[in-house]
């Protein structure tokens, strides 16, 4: 999501944010929901999602999806968006449950020139304008990237699992990119050694959300409709990996229920910059040292759980870190909000609900039933998503937008799913508007929304990786409003 989703913030989120401790050290993150990394938005993670693949023969899968670079107008050439060749992007997964990374997944990126002699950039007429393939010279400045592995096994240096995978054109316009999807699209899909898949390139901004809540919590409705899209006709950029279960699990295998302890990981995203020499007297500073300036797990959290002060350090944190912020999750200042305004009832602090959905997981209890578990915790809070690889996805077509809220076990917060309207879901969690809080569990806390339940470009693809193609830049977004 872009800063101001983040901003905004779920129930999730304020708990998160209260976990995470924020070393006074880091203060040099960025993200849009937070003063830096604003300012920074090619390193700007906006959403992550973790969900079991839902691809007809890809059941022994998982997806793992990190995008970046929030809010792109389609038409903004003729230097499109791309991801900047001099950040280092990563996914990570805590599979032990002490808040440091066990696997993480690393994406480099490098551009080419084709012909430098041409006025033009991304795309030139160097042979007939269109570009119709991946390898088409017309494609004047490719993107290429390289994957890298690191775990237990491999090293500190990781293990290069995709090599010269090459990411598709921005979607210029009908003349340039026609058939796009088909053309560009799925044939940018790269096949990794362990039969996994993936993908790197521009994408639909699927998270749909309006913004307009950052007006003092102005809602223009609080129910299912009558909200605007803030995201419509918007892209970002994607990075999708398909990995085979077992490569993520503690143990190696296949969990052998949603019970086991093997059966629950945790994922998030971050971005990261190398610090720069500078020559002069003393003692010569360090070089080439990676930085993290961007962080995302669970969606929201730095935008409205995190305080001002700490959002840059939390970018910059690692989840080992979060005890430092417990406070804020356990007495969040969003719900003090919605209480001022829409005058509601609140659950009184210290909101352990939030912290269990959130921070440490939800074990298994009376409510959800002896089968479903989020679990993951050495007893001190992280914030990331966490998923359960053995509860079984739901079909795309039979989703519940509210995930567990709305009985779909397979949805938020067991992971994240595309599709999953984690907005609603937020704002009814802090507001205690679910069987967690039961005093709290009424109307209007367990129905409260931002008015917009659904992407307006339309489903998500039935296939890696799920997330609709760009918008394309010849049909400019303000021509593409409700
Ligand atoms: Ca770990
Ligand atoms: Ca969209
Ligand atoms: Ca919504």
């Amino acid at each position: 999501m872009n800063t101001r989703l983040k901003r905004f913030g779920s129930v999730l989120t304020m708990l998160l944010l209260t976990l995470t401790a924020i070393p006074v050290n880091t203060m040099a993150s960025s993200h849009a929901e937070a003063p830096l990394i604003s300012m920074d938005r090619f390193a700007d993670n906006t959403d992550t999602y973790a969900f079991r693949s839902v691809e007809p023969g890809r059941e022994g899968f998982v997806t793992l999806i990190a995008n970046y670079i929030p809010l792109q107008e389609p038409s903004g050439g003729p230097q499109w968006f791309r991801f900047d060749d001099t950040v280092l992007y990563e996914i990570k997964i805590d599979n032990t449950g002490d808040g440091l990374e066990d696997i993480s997944y690393q994406f480099r990126f490098k551009t080419e020139i084709v012909n430098g002699e041409t006025v033009l950039g991304h795309a030139a007429a160097n042979q007939d304008i269109v570009i119709s393939n991946l390898d088409d010279p017309d494609y004047n400045m490719p993107q290429t990237y390289q994957v890298r592995r690191i775990d237990p096994l491999t090293g500190k240096n990781g293990k290069v699992i995709g090599t010269d995978l090459r990411v598709p054109p921005a979607n210029v316009g009908p003349r340039v990119t026609p058939n796009y999807e088909e053309n560009l699209g799925q044939p940018a899909i790269g096949t990794l050694p362990n039969g996994g898949r993936v993908f790197a390139g521009n994408r639909d901004e699927y998270f749909y959300i309006d913004l307009g809540v950052f007006d003092g919590l102005n809602l223009r409705s609080i129910g299912e409709t009558g909200g605007i899209d803030s995201t419509k006709g918007y892209n970002v950029s994607s990075i999708a990996i398909e990995v085979p279960i077992a490569e993520l699990t503690r143990s190696g295998n296949v969990p052998a229920s949603p019970t086991a302890p093997d059966a629950v990981i945790g994922v998030w995203a971050t971005a990261s910059r190398q610090s720069i020499k500078v020559l002069g007297p003393g003692a010569p500073s360090k070089e080439d040292k990676w930085k993290q300036v961007s962080r995302l797990g669970n969606p929201l959290v730095n935008e409205v759980v995190i305080p001002l002060k700490l959002k840059d350090a939390f970018n910059a944190s690692s989840p080992v870190d979060d005890a430092i912020a417990a406070p804020f999750v356990l007495d969040p200042e969003l719900p003090k909000l919605l209480q001022a305004v829409y005058g509601i009832a609140i659950p009184p602090a210290p909101r352990n609900d939030l912290v269990s959905i959130f921070a440490t997981g939800i074990p298994v209890n009376p409510i959800t039933g002896p089968n479903y578990t989020t679990f993951l915790s050495d007893g001190i809070p992280h914030e990331y998503l966490r998923l359960n690889v053995a509860i079984a996805p739901t079909a795309i077509a039979s989703q519940n937008r509210l995930g567990l809220l709305g009985g779909d076990v397979a949805g938020f917060p067991n992971g994240r799913r595309v599709f999953d309207d984690v907005t609603d879901i937020a704002l009814r969690a802090v507001a205690g508007g679910t069987p967690f809080t039961p005093a709290t569990n009424v109307a209007p806390n367990n129905t409260l929304g931002d008015g917009v339940s659904f992407n307006p470009e339309g489903s998500l693809l039935t296939r890696f990786p799920y997330l609709l193609p760009p918008n394309q830049g010849n049909q400019p977004r303000s021509s593409n409003q409700q």
